[in-house]
C-alpha cells in the first residue's frame, strides 16, 4: 500500500498552485528499455497564490531522477528532496527555469497512464493525472502553459512521431534515428498532453471552417486496419460543421489528428489537437461493427472533438469541477447525435443508460453529487453521475433558458474564460448573466447527490373542468447528505382526450388563448398543485422527452399506459410508457412469484404488443425499443430489496409467454423487415431500424424454438453480410447447447481470431449469455490463450460483461460469481487499478440483496480491503463500499 493512499483531497482546501509554468520544452528519447525524459520549463511565482513558502513540489511518480539544474546550475543534493509522489525543492527564486532529466520505463507500464507501449507504438494518456508519470511537474489542470516537444526515436521502427499543435521541424540523426518537434501555441494543462510514435498509417480529410481555414484532418492506424477510419473520419467533418452551426463554434489549429490504439482504460481522449483513442470507437467497417459501434464512434469522435471548447479552450480549475467539460460536451454530443440520428431513439438510449447505470450509482454506496467535494483517487469519478447526470442538468438548463439564450449564455462564459481553468459555478454564473434569470435552486442539482423521486397524483373535477396535478419531491439520504432540500425540477407534461389527441395545456387563471399542447411545470417546492383547465378527464402524459434526470410515479392503470403506448404524441413517452406497462406486468410477476403462485403472463401486455408490431411498420426503430423487454439492471433497480431469482425467472417466462403467444406476428414482422432491406446493407435510421426489429423478432422467435429453428439460424449466420446481423444471430446461439451453436462459435472464432475488436465480441457474447452452467464457461474462457489481463477492452469483455450484465450468473447462489471476479479484481489491481477498481464496483449493492448472497458479496469486499498493496483506487471503492 502506498503511505498516502488514504489521504482524502477536499474541494473545501482548494488553493492556488504556489507557481506558475508558462513554457514547457519536453524532449522524449524514446528507446526500447530506458526513455529519457528531458524537461525545461519556466516557472514563476503565482501572484494569485498567498502562500510564500520558498519550497517547491512537482508531482512526480515512477520516475527515475537523472540531473536537476536550476538556471543552468546543479541542484545541490540538501536543495531537493524525493518521495513517492514527488520533487521538493528547497529555498527557490520567484522566476527561474529549471531543467530536469528523468527515466521511465513505458514498457512496464501497465497502468496504462503516463506512457506507455500499445500494439508496438508509443502512446500516452495524461488525464487525470498520469503527466507525472512522465516528467516532474505541478500536474493540476490550473496550470496552463503553451509546449514544445521533440521526439527522438528510431526512425525505422517508429517513423511517425506526433504530439500536440503544429509540426515544427523534423530532421534524421545519426545512428539510424530521428527527431520532429511539435509546438502547440495553446496553453494547456498537462492533462492534455499527447505523444505518439510508431508505424503507423493514416488516412487523411480536410475540413474548411466558416472562416475559411483549411485544417487537416488525420486518423492514424496501425496498417493493418487501413480503410477502417473512414467512419470516424466523415463523423469528425459532420461534427466540426455542427459545432459552427449551432454553437459558431470555430477549430483552432491547421491539424486534427486521431490516433486509434488498442490498450486504453476509456473511451478516448481530448489532447490538444491528437485526441487518442480506443480503437473500439474508431476502427468500422460492416464486417467488423455493429450499428451500435457505427454510433458509438460517431458519438465518442464529436464528444472529443466538442471538448476542444468545452475542455481544452476553457478547463477546469481542479477535478471537482470535471462535469464542467464532462456534463457539458456530453450534452453536446447527444444533441448532435440526435440531430444526426432519428431523436427519439437517441433520447431512449440515453434515458436507458441514466436509468439503469446513473439512478444505480446514486442509490448506493457510491452515490456522490455531480460535483463531487472529495476523492481519494480522481480516476474513481469518471462516473455515469458525472459525465450523463452532468449532462441532465445541462440540458435542463437549455430547456429553461431556450435555445437562444442557452448559445448566448455560452458565448458569454467562453468570452469570460477563454484560455483558463474555471469552476462549473463560473458556467452557471455565465447562464445566469446572459439569461438574466436566478438560477439560485437549480444550483443544487450540482451539490445534491441522489435521484430525485416524484410522487404525481391527478384529480379530475367533473364540474369545474379542472384537472390538478398534485407533485410531491423527495429524495433519499445518500453517503454524507442526509438532509436534501427540494430542487427546481422542469416538469414537462401533456394531456391527452379520450380519443388521444392533446388538449392545450392551460392552468386555472392562465388568460391567454395560446397555450401549448406541451407545458414545462416549475417544481421547486416539496409539494406543489397545479391545475388545468380541460374540457374532460385527461390522460396525463408525464415528465415528457425525460425533462428532468428523477424517477417520477404515477398510478397509472394498465389501460392508461396502454393508451398512451398507442396515443401520445411524445414518441419518447410511448416507449416510456410501453417500459413501465411491461415492468409493472413484470414486478406484479415477481410478486406473485415470492407469494409461492405460479407464473402467468397477463392479456394485457400480449395485446399491448401486438398493437406495437402491427402498427411498427410506421417507426420500425421506435417500435423495436418499444418491444425489447427492460433489462434486469433497470428491473433490479425498481425495488429497494432486489429479488434476483424472481426477476430472472419472471421475465425470461415472460419472454417465453410473449414468444409463443405471438409467433405469428414475430415471424411475419421479420420477414416485413427483411423484404424493406434486401436491397443490401445500409446506414440510414430506416435500415438500421429495420435490422434492430428483425432482430428483436428473431429474439423472441428464439425464446420458444419450434423444431428446425437452429439449423435455420446457422443458415442465416452464414448468409447475413454485416456484423450486426451476425452479432445478433450469435447472441441467441450462445445461449442454446448444441452442434450449431458449437460449430458457428467455432467459426465465427476462426474469422475474428486477427481482429481484435471483433475478438471481444466472441468473448462478450459468451459472458453475457443466460446459462446454467455459466460460471464455468466464463472460467474457460478466462484460461483461452487470447484472454489478455493487460488489455482492458478483453478484461470487459469477459468480466464486466458478466459481472455487470450477466445478473442471473453473477449472482448465482453458491457464490461462484462472486468469487471468480472477486479474485480476478484482485490479480487485476496488481496490473491496472483503474480496470480493477471499475470491477469491484459490481458489489457495491451488496446490502440491498437477500442475506446469504448479501454475505457473499460482502465477504469479497472484506477480502479486497483486508490484502496488503491494493491500490488506492481499489481500496476507496471498497471502502465506499462497505461504508
Ligand atoms: N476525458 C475523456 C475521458 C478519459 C478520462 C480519463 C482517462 O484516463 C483516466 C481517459 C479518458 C473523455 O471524456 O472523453
Ligand atoms: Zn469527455
Amino acid at each position: 500500500m502506498q503511505e498516502n493512499s488514504c489521504q482524502v483531497v477536499r474541494l473545501e482546501d482548494y488553493a492556488p498552485s504556489e507557481f506558475l509554468v508558462e513554457k514547457v520544452h519536453l524532449t522524449f528519447e524514446l528507446a526500447e528499455r530506458d526513455t529519457v525524459v528531458k524537461t525545461l520549463m519556466s516557472l514563476r511565482r503565482n501572484p494569485r497564490s498567498t502562500n510564500r513558502e520558498q519550497t517547491l513540489f512537482l508531482d512526480g511518480i515512477d520516475l527515475k531522477l537523472r540531473s536537476l539544474h536550476i538556471d543552468g546550475t546543479p541542484v545541490a543534493d540538501r536543495d531537493y528532496r524525493l518521495d513517492e509522489s514527488g520533487l521538493y525543492l528547497f529555498g527557490v527564486p520567484d522566476v527561474f527555469e529549471l531543467q530536469t532529466e528523468v527515466i521511465i520505463q513505458p514498457q512496464d507500464n501497465t497502468v496504462l497512464e503516463g506512457l506507455y507501449c500499445s500494439g508496438g507504438m508509443f502512446c500516452t494518456q495524461c488525464e487525470a493525472e498520469g503527466f507525472r508519470r512522465i516528467t516532474f511537474f505541478p500536474d493540476r489542470p490550473d496550470v496552463m502553459a503553451t509546449y514544445t516537444t521533440s521526439i527522438v526515436a528510431d526512425k525505422k521502427r517508429y517513423p511517425v512521431l506526433l504530439s500536440n499543435g503544429n509540426l515544427l521541424s523534423s530532421e534524421d540523426l545519426p545512428d539510424g534515428l530521428h527527431r520532429v518537434t511539435w509546438h502547440d501555441p495553446f496553453p494547456k494543462p498537462s492533462y492534455l498532453f499527447a505523444l505518439v510514435a510508431g508505424d503507423i498509417v493514416f488516412e487523411e480529410g480536410a475540413f474548411v471552417t466558416a472562416s475559411g481555414r483549411s485544417v487537416a484532418l488525420r486518423v492514424y492506424l496501425q496498417r493493418h486496419n487501413l480503410g477502417r477510419g473512414t467512419h470516424a473520419l466523415e463523423a469528425l467533418k459532420k461534427a466540426m460543421l455542427w459545432d459552427e452551426k449551432v454553437f459558431g463554434l470555430e477549430y483552432d489549429l491547421d491539424l486534427y489528428m486521431i490516433v486509434a490504439v488498442d490498450d486504453f482504460n476509456m473511451g478516448a481522449m481530448e489532447n490538444k489537437g491528437l485526441n487518442i483513442f480506443n480503437s473500439k470507437y474508431v476502427l468500422a467497417d460492416r464486417e467488423t461493427a455493429t450499428d451500435l459501434d457505427f454510433q458509438a464512434i460517431e458519438e465518442v469522435v464529436a464528444h472529443e472533438y466538442f471538448h476542444n471548447w468545452t475542455g481544452n479552450r476553457v478547463t477546469c480549475r481542479d477535478w471537482f469541477q470535471l462535469s464542467l467539460k464532462e456534463g457539458l460536451t456530453v450534452f453536446r454530443d447527444q444533441q448532435f447525435s440526435a440531430d444526426e440520428v432519428a431523436r427519439s431513439l437517441k433520447r431512449i438510449h440515453d434515458v436507458r443508460l441514466l436509468r439503469t447505470v446513473q439512478f444505480a450509482e446514486d442509490s448506493g454506496p457510491l452515490a456522490h453529487p455531480v460535483r463531487p467535494e472529495a476523492y481519494q483517487e480522481i480516476n474513481n469519478f469518471y462516473t455515469a453521475t458525472v459525465y450523463e447526470k452532468g449532462a441532465e442538468i445541462v440540458r435542463m438548463l437549455h430547456n429553461l433558458l431556450g435555445k437562444e439564450m442557452f448559445r448566448r449564455g455560452l458565448e458569454l462564459y467562453f468570452s469570460r474564460f477563454d484560455g483558463t481553468a474555471v469552476t462549473i459555478e463560473d458556467f452557471v454564473k455565465a447562464m445566469e448573466d446572459a439569461a438574466q434569470v436566478d438560477l439560485s435552486q437549480f444550483r443544487l442539482w450540482y451539490s445534491q447527490a441522489g435521484t430525485p423521486n416524484i410522487r404525481a397524483t391527478g384529480n379530475y373535477d367533473e364540474s369545474s373542468k379542472e384537472f390538478c396535478l398534485r407533485l410531491q419531491q423527495g429524495c433519499a439520504p445518500t453517503p454524507g447528505q442526509s438532509d436534501k432540500q427540494p430542487l427546481h425540477i422542469p416538469v414537462a407534461i401533456g394531456l391527452l382526450n379520450s380519443t388521444g389527441t392533446e388538449m392545450p395545456v392551460c392552468e386555472v387563471g392562465h388568460s391567454g388563448t395560446d397555450c401549448d399542447t406541451t407545458a414545462i411545470l416549475p417544481l421547486k417546492k416539496t409539494e406543489q398543485v397545479f391545475r388545468f383547465k380541460v374540457s374532460e378527464r385527461p390522460v396525463p402524459s408525464l415528465l415528457r422527452g425525460f425533462s428532468a434526470p428523477v424517477r417520477l410515479t404515477y398510478n397509472y392503470s394498465d389501460a392508461e399506459l396502454m393508451f398512451l403506448t398507442v396515443h401520445d404524441s411524445d414518441p419518447f413517452n410511448r416507449w416510456d410508457a410501453a417500459q413501465q406497462l411491461v415492468t409493472q406486468v413484470i414486478m406484479r410477476g415477481v410478486d406473485r412469484m415470492a407469494d409461492g403462485q405460479a407464473f402467468m403472463v397477463e392479456p394485457v401486455l400480449i395485446d399491448a404488443f401486438r398493437q406495437v408490431l402491427h402498427s411498427s411498420s410506421k417507426d420500425r426503430g421506435l417500435a423495436a425499443q418499444m418491444l425489447m423487454l427492460p433489462s434486469e439492471n433497470y428491473l433490479v433497480d425498481q425495488r429497494l430489496r432486489i429479488d434476483i431469482d424472481g426477476i430472472c425467472t419472471v421475465r425470461r417466462k415472460l419472454r417465453e409467454a410473449l414468444s409463443d403467444a405471438l409467433h405469428d406476428e414475430w415471424a411475419s414482422v421479420r420477414q416485413a423487415c427483411i423484404k424493406d432491406t434486401s436491397a443490401g446493407y445500409g446506414f440510414s435510421p430506416e435500415e438500421v431500424g429495420c435490422r434492430s426489429l428483425k432482430n428483436v423478432c428473431l429474439s423472441y422467435l428464439a425464446a420458444q424454438s419450434k423444431a428446425g429453428f437452429w439449423p435455420q439460424v446457422r443458415q442465416w449466420l452464414d448468409e447475413a453480410d454485416n456484423m450486426t446481423d451476425r452479432l445478433a444471430l450469435l447472441t441467441l446461439l450462445a445461449e442454446v447447447e448444441n452442434a450449431e451453436s458449437q460449430t458457428a462459435f467455432a467459426q465465427f472464432y476462426q474469422r475474428a481470431k486477427d481482429i481484435p475488436l471483433v475478438l471481444d465480441k466472441w468473448f462478450a457474447v459468451q459472458s453475457g449469455a443466460r446459462h446454467p452452467l455459466i460460471v464455468d464457461k466464463i472460467r474457460r474462457l478466462l484460461a483461452h490463450e487470447d484472454f489478455n489481463l493487460c488489455n482492458p477492452n478483453r478484461v470487459r469483455a469477459v468480466l464486466h460483461t458478466f459481472a455487470r450484465g450477466n445478473l442471473g450468473g453473477f449472482h448465482a447462489p453458491s457464490g461462484a460469481g462472486y468469487h471468480l471476479v472477486g479474485d480476478y479484481v484482485m490479480k487485476l489491481d496488481r496490473l491496472n487499478p483503474q480496470v480493477s477498481a471499475s470491477l469491484a464496483g459490481s458489489f457495491s449493492a451488496w446490502r440491498r440483496f437477500d442475506n446469504d448472497r448479501s454475505a457473499l458479496m460482502k465477504e469479497q469486499l472484506n477480502k479486497m480491503f483486508s490484502t496488503e498493496g491494493i491500490s488506492r483506487d481499489l481500496r476507496e471503492i471498497v471502502q465506499r463500499s462497505l461504508q
